[in-house]
């Protein structure tokens, strides 16, 4: 943003709480213009607290998600049906981890700690997407997960690209050509199954079955229940409404589905002339919201595995900190 800097300083600037701002007016007009003329915010930039706020809290949640949905594929590393299957699982876990540690960083830019970020994950303060709480029964899943979830992930981040807060928008541009290498991984390997023996076909069918509506409720709750979508919109931190990214991705899927050979579990699927989209069937809000409090299939499972992790790592971050520590009294020694 060219207007309204702080003085610059190596931290981002977070003014007192309650602090006398004669200044915050301008400061405001100019946030707003920026933001009005598509211009980035960056992190020293003034920003009004409840923007900053907005944006931590879908940061970190979209950072947890990519951390917790390493879970559900590793499940199959060790059991992929073949080296070549084994070794690009494993760089798509990887990736995950990557996007966690992008987007970490992208709240902390923000004035979050890192390890407050967690501590919220692990107590259950903060959200992960909904999606990760339900489990990889078969090595099909892998393809679903890759085909919908992360077709689910690309068609909603895309528009994340041009963010209004920089830091954000970066990040999404690598994750997206990741993402985008992750959804034809799983269409690939979909598709080998379902050209494969009819069992394997089977096995590619259900897992579409089970996943395509999960999928379909990882772009939040219908517009009318979207409790931040109208706010996060004018500050252009969503491009677009929970419910036009979904009817986005229903059109996309469904002729790749008739190219993969499957179908979409979905009996009022079908394409309406007049609108020019597809139409498709309720989604079950009744079992979203459940899942958000705790009682999807998996929700105990992942956020046990995920709090054993952390704990198991401490040597880890002791190791890196007091390397971290040598390290620069041994430039200094030196300078
Ligand atoms: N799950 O007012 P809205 C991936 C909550 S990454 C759980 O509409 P908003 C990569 C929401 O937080 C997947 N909670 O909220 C991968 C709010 O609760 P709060 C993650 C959800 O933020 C692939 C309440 O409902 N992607 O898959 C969900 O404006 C394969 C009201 O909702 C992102 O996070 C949900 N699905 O819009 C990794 C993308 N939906 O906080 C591994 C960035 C809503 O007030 C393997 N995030 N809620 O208590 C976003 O674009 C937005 O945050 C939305 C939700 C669109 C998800």
């Amino acid at each position: 943003m060219a207007t309204a800097h702080q003085p610059p300083s190596t931290a981002p600037h977070h003014p007192a709480a309650g602090a006398a701002d004669t200044a915050a007016p301008a400061l405001e007009s100019a946030f707003d213009a920026a933001v009005a003329a598509d211009e980035r915010i960056e992190p020293r930039d003034w920003m009004p607290d409840a923007y900053r706020a907005t944006l931590v809290r879908q940061i970190a949640q979209h950072a947890h998600s990519e951390i917790i949905g390493m879970q559900p594929e590793a499940n199959w590393i060790t059991r992929a049906p073949s080296l070549r299957r084994k070794a690009i699982l494993m760089a798509k876990v990887q990736d995950e981890a990557g996007h966690g540690l992008y987007l970490y960083s992208a709240a902390e830019t923000l004035g979050a700690s890192r390890d407050d970020l967690l501590d919220k994950l692990h107590s259950g303060r903060q959200k992960y997407s909904s999606i990760f709480n339900y489990p990889t029964l078969t090595w099909a899943d892998v393809g679903a997960i890759g085909w919908l979830v992360d077709g689910a992930a690309i068609t909603n981040q895309v528009p994340l690209c041009r963010c209004s807060y920089g830091p954000y928008a970066r990040a999404m541009v690598r994750v997206c050509k990741e993402e985008s290498f992750h959804q034809r991984q799983g269409y690939e390997l979909l598709l080998a199954l379902s050209r494969g023996t009819p069992a394997q076909h089977a096995m590619a069918q259900d897992a579409v079955d089970r996943w395509w509506w999960p999928s379909l409720m990882m772009f939040g709750p219908p517009d009318a229940e979207s409790s931040h979508s109208e706010q996060s919109m004018i500050w252009k931190i969503k491009r677009h409404s929970n419910d036009e990214l979904r009817q986005r991705f229903v059109d996309i899927c469904v002729p790749q589905a008739e190219s993969l050979g499957l179908t979409l579990p979905d009996p009022d699927l079908k394409w309406n002339e007049e609108r020019g989209q597809h139409d498709f069937g309720a989604i079950d809000w009744s079992e979203f919201w459940s899942v958000l409090k705790g009682n999807g299939p998996c929700n105990e499972q992942r956020i046990t595995q995920r709090r054993r992790a952390h704990e198991e790592g401490a040597w880890v971050r002791e190791a890196a900190a007091a390397h971290a520590v040598k390290h620069s009294e041994r430039k200094e020694a030196t300078a």
